[in-house]
C-alpha cells in the first residue's frame, strides 16, 4: 500500500483491547484466532501510529484476579504504555459477559446483581483513572429484556439513572477528571435494549442528577442497525454538546451487529461522519470499535486495523477536496446550503419582529417552483468518493 494515509498519534486514532484482540468467536462457532496479550496489542497499535488503547476492566485484569495479580498486570501494561507513548483515553466495564448479568447489570431485577454491577463499575473506574482515562463508556449490553412482563421499563430507567448518578457522585467525591459516555444500541444481545438510540440516551441524560457529567458514545453500527442516519445522530450529539466519544465501524442496515472495518459498508455515511467531525474541529478520539472478519488470521487483524485508519484518512482527504472543489462550491450555492446557516428571524422574536413577519407577503408560486440542484450536488459527491474528482 502507498505510504500516504499513514496514521500518526496526532490523528488520535484509538482501538479497544477487545477489538484487535477479538478471537473470532461467534454465536455459531468457536474462536479462530489465538489470544492477543494486552502488551502486544499496545506495541502493535503503536507501530500502526495509533494514539491510544482502551479497555474493559476484564480485558486487562481478568475477573477474580488477586490484588497482587492486578498490580503485576497493571505494571506490565503501564511499562508498555511508557515504552510506546501510547495513552489510555477511555475505559469501560464489562457488564455483559459474566452470566451473573444475564438479566441485566444496572437494571437486573435482583438487587444483589445491581449492587455487584455497580461495585464492579466503581472498581473499574479506579483502574481507568489510574491509567489516565478521562472518558468512561457505559454500554448497557445486558440492560434490556425479552419477556416484557418481567421488567417494568420505567423502573428499569429509574435503576439505570440511579447507577449512573452513583458513578457520577463517586467521581465528584474523588475529584477525578472523568466524564461518562453512554453508548446506545437497539438490541443484541438482549431482545430489546434500554436506551436504544442516541436520541433516547440524550433524553435520559437530561433527567440525571449531574447531566453535565454525562454524554454519549454513538456507534456507527448501532444507529445503522435501527435504520437511522449515523452522522445525523452524531450531529445531534455535537449540537447538544454531548459527543464525549465515538465508536467508528461499519454495518449493513437490518443485520446483526457486524462491527466491520470502518468504511467497509455505508461509505457515504462514513464520509459525512468524517466531514462532520473534521468540519466541527471535534478533538475527541477517533475510536474504532470493530474487529477483523472471523476468517482472518493474526496477520489479518493488523490489515483490518490498518484499513480502519487508512479509510478514515482517505475520507478526511476527500473532505478537503470537497471544500476545495469549485464545482461543488457552485452546487452548494445552487442548493442554498449556506442560507440554512442564517437565522430565520434575524430581528429576533420580540413582538414587533413577530408582527413584521406576519405582515410579510410570500411569492408561494415562485418558492414552490424553484429547484435546489441536489441531483448535480449529489452526483459530484458520488464522483468525489469514486475518485474521479
Ligand atoms: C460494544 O459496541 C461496546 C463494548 O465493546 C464497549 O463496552 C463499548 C466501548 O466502545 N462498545
Ligand atoms: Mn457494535
Ligand atoms: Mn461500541
Amino acid at each position: 500500500m502507498s505510504d500516504t494515509f499513514v496514521a500518526t498519534p496526532e490523528d488520535r486514532f484509538t482501538f479497544g483491547l477487545w477489538t484487535v484482540g477479538n478471537r473470532g468467536r461467534d454465536p455459531f462457532g468457536h474462536e479462530t484466532r489465538p489470544p492477543l496479550e494486552p502488551v502486544d496489542a499496545v506495541h502493535h497499535l503503536a507501530d500502526l501510529g495509533a494514539y491510544g488503547v482502551n479497555f474493559h476492566d476484564s480485558d486487562l485484569v481478568p475477573d477474580g484476579s488477586s490484588a497482587a495479580e492486578r498490580e503485576a498486570i497493571v505494571k506490565r501494561f503501564r511499562r508498555a504504555l511508557d515504552q510506546t507513548g501510547m495513552k489510555v483515553p477511555m475505559a469501560t466495564t464489562n457488564l455483559f459477559s459474566n452470566p451473573v448479568f444475564k438479566d441485566g447489570a444496572f437494571t437486573a431485577n435482583d438487587s444483589a446483581v445491581r449492587r455487584y454491577a455497580l461495585a464492579k463499575t466503581l472498581d473499574a473506574i479506579e483502574l481507568g483513572v489510574e491509567l489516565g482515562a478521562t472518558v468512561y463508556v457505559m454500554w448497557g449490553g445486558r440492560e434490556g429484556v425479552e419477556c416484557d412482563a418481567a421488567k417494568d421499563a420505567r423502573s428499569a430507567l429509574d435503576r439505570y439513572a440511579e447507577a449512573v448518578n452513583a458513578c457520577c457522585a463517586h467521581v465528584r467525591d474523588r475529584g477525578y477528571d472523568l466524564r461518562f459516555a453512554i453508548e446506545p444500541k437497539p438490541n443484541e444481545p438482549r431482545g430489546d435494549l434500554f436506551l436504544p438510540t442516541v436520541g433516547h440516551a440524550l433524553a435520559f441524560i437530561e433527567r440525571l442528577e449531574w447531566p453535565e457529567m454525562v454524554g454519549v458514545n454513538p456507534e456507527f453500527a448501532h444507529e445503522t442497525m435501527s435504520g437511522l442516519s449515523f452522522h445525523h445522530a452524531v450531529a445531534q450529539a455535537l449540537w447538544a454538546g454531548k459527543l464525549f466519544h465515538i465508536d467508528l465501524n461499519a454495518q449493513r442496515i437490518g443485520k446483526f451487529d457486524q462491527d466491520f472495518r470502518f468504511g467497509s459498508e455505508g461509505i457515504r455515511d462514513a464520509f459525512y461522519t468524517v466531514k462532520l467531525l473534521e468540519d466541527a474541529g471535534w478533538d475527541g478520539m477517533r475510536h474504532f470499535d470493530a474487529h477483523a472478519y472471523r476468517v482472518e488470521d493474526a496477520d489479518g487483524v493488523w490489515e483490518f486495523a490498518r484499513g480502519c485508519v487508512r479509510t478514515y484518512l482517505i475520507l478526511k482527504d476527500k473532505v478537503r477536496r470537497f471544500h476545495a472543489d469549485p464545482e461543488i462550491g457552485e452546487a452548494l450555492a445552487a442548493a442554498k446550503a449556506d442560507e440554512l446557516m442564517q437565522p430565520t428571524l434575524p430581528a429576533g422574536t420580540a413582538p414587533d419582529a413577530i408582527a413584521g413577519l406576519r405582515r410579510e407577503r410570500f411569492d408561494l408560486e415562485a418558492l414552490a417552483a424553484q429547484g435546489y440542484a441536489n441531483e448535480r450536488l449529489d452526483q459530484l459527491v458520488t464522483e468525489l468518493l469514486l475518485g474521479v474528482r
